[in-house]
């Protein structure tokens, strides 16, 4: 590049969401967070990722707070930033598939709450599984005047993952409506010099801007944002210092300082980053001294680039394996991962499909013998519940598993009808604003119980007679 060319680098901020989650099971409450808010405005941010899917579950389940009602107290808190949320495509922010209806309302209701962009992702990057999604942010944001459809592609590697492969995706992305794409590397298996071929690659082959998301675990993550800036990426995700690094985000002092005086210098003040990380430092120490920040997650996990299985899918498999006091089949389970993602298309490994993977080649091994027992999610991913994969699935264990059942080859929300005017029928009762209905939708029970909790918050109950553990107050 050369001297004259100025092109500075823009920074997602994601310690109110992505480095919290990462690193201590996204806990940050509410009232912390706001009395720095109106500093970290100053900063010049392209954005401030603080929603998602883990963030509206914690707030409800464990904070007993409404997460709706953080969102408006962000959006007041910065004037001038916008706000970025994570979105599990026709998945919204919980577990399952859910109706168009369903998808359009929590997309009207976010941004009407205070959302510009909205990251949107599936698991196997079936674009059919992100059309509802954007559309409805296409739709809102000519009535809101605010939102930005962002398509996130799970990074993996295979062979089906070709640079022609994320070229081609990255352009029918870009005819689907879409306003900038996402590379969102969940389990940091994007090497350096590997990001410079990706990101050249994709940037000849849209002119949307790209944003780069990707996680500290296997310790390249900031050679990796430098290989990618170089090659012309256009965002790129950072913590602030404090919840920085191990399984969260390369800090985002750091990156400023490596690139001042260069094209992509940030412009940023880094004395008003060093009070704004003096802000969040003490509540990183407390939440060391109290056991939430565990030092373990904090260093570089090399089995991410061994086993190229994210870092949480590994604990969840020890944890499977230890229940069933098997624990010395660990490596055996490690070799069955492998082909468990070929048998069922060769897809990315991240939330629920690493799941899916993980827990079948656990029992694949105890077993003793190939799919002998799938899981429920096993025979959907089968059917075609999911979507469709890169690679096709294996015939072999489709007819092994599924014999006889009819295969999906739709968009499977096509088959489901409009859910929610049922929904509403089911929760009508505790209904206080129309954003409720879709938190019951996403988190049924832990929802209810939060409902249950905030009427009785109201109704000014001794909450020393509540039964906290049973969700039971006495009204
Ligand atoms: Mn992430």
């Amino acid at each position: 590049m050369s001297e004259q060319v100025k092109k500075p680098i823009q920074i997602t901020e994601t310690i109110l969401r992505d480095a919290h989650q990462s690193l201590i099971a996204t806990r940050m409450p509410t009232d912390f967070m706001l009395p720095i808010l109106d500093k970290m405005d100053q900063v010049g941010y392209h954005s401030v990722e603080c929603w998602g899917g883990a963030t509206f579950d914690a707030s409800l389940r464990f904070l007993k707070e409404d997460p709706w009602d953080r969102l408006r107290k962000l959006r007041d808190g910065f004037k001038k930033t916008k706000l970025q949320m994570l979105f599990r495509g026709q998945n919204i922010l919980g577990y399952r598939p859910y109706a168009d209806d369903v998808v359009e309302y929590f997309v009207q209701k976010s941004i009407s709450n205070g959302i510009d962009i909205i990251r949107i992702f599936d698991c196997f990057n079936d674009l059919r599984n992100l059309q509802a999604a954007v559309n409805a942010v296409n739709k809102y944001k000519v009535q809101e005047g605010r939102g930005e459809a962002q398509v996130a592609l799970s990074y993996t590697l295979g062979d089906a993952y070709t640079l022609e492969y994320w070229m081609n995706t990255a352009k029918r992305i870009e005819e689907m409506g879409a306003d900038s794409i996402c590379i969102k590397d969940m389990a940091g298996l994007l090497v350096p010099y590997k990001a410079t071929e990706l990101v050249s690659a994709m940037k000849s082959a849209t002119k949307l801007p790209i944003q780069l998301h990707t996680h500290y675990t296997s310790g390249v993550a900031s050679m990796t944002y430098l290989k990618a800036v170089e090659a012309g990426v256009d965002v790129i995700d950072t913590a602030m210092s404090p919840f920085a690094m191990g399984t969260s985000q390369p800090a985002t002092e750091v990156m400023v300082e490596t690139f001042k005086g260069t094209p992509y210098d940030t412009g940023f003040d880094q004395n008003l980053l060093a009070e704004i990380a003096d802000y969040f430092r003490p509540y990183r120490d407390e939440c060391l001294a109290n056991g939430l920040l565990n030092p373990k997650v904090m260093g570089v996990d090399i089995k991410t680039l061994l086993y190229q299985v994210p870092g949480g899918m590994l604990s969840n498999m020890v944890s499977q394996l230890k229940e069933q006091n098997a624990e010395d089949k660990y490596y055996d389970v490690l070799k069955e991962i492998p082909q468990v993602r070929k048998d069922l298309g060769e897809p990315p490994l991240v939330t629920p499909s690493s799941q899916i993977v993980g827990t079948q080649a656990v029992f694949n091994v105890l077993m003793g013998e190939r799919y002998k027992m799938a899981t429920k999610e096993t025979k959907a991913v089968l059917r075609g519940e999911y979507g469709q994969t890169v690679k096709p699935m294996s015939q072999e264990v489709i007819d092994k598993v599924i014999p006889g059942v009819e295969r999906i080859t739709c968009r499977y929300a096509d088959l489901l009808d409009n859910e929610l005017d049922k929904l509403e029928s089911e929760m009508r009762e505790y209904k206080q604003q129309d954003e409720d209905v879709l938190s019951y939708a996403l988190f049924p029970q832990v929802a209810m119980d939060f409902f249950k909790y905030r009427q009785a918050q109201q109704e000014k109950v001794d909450m020393t007679q509540a039964d906290t553990a049973n969700g039971a107050y006495p009204i």
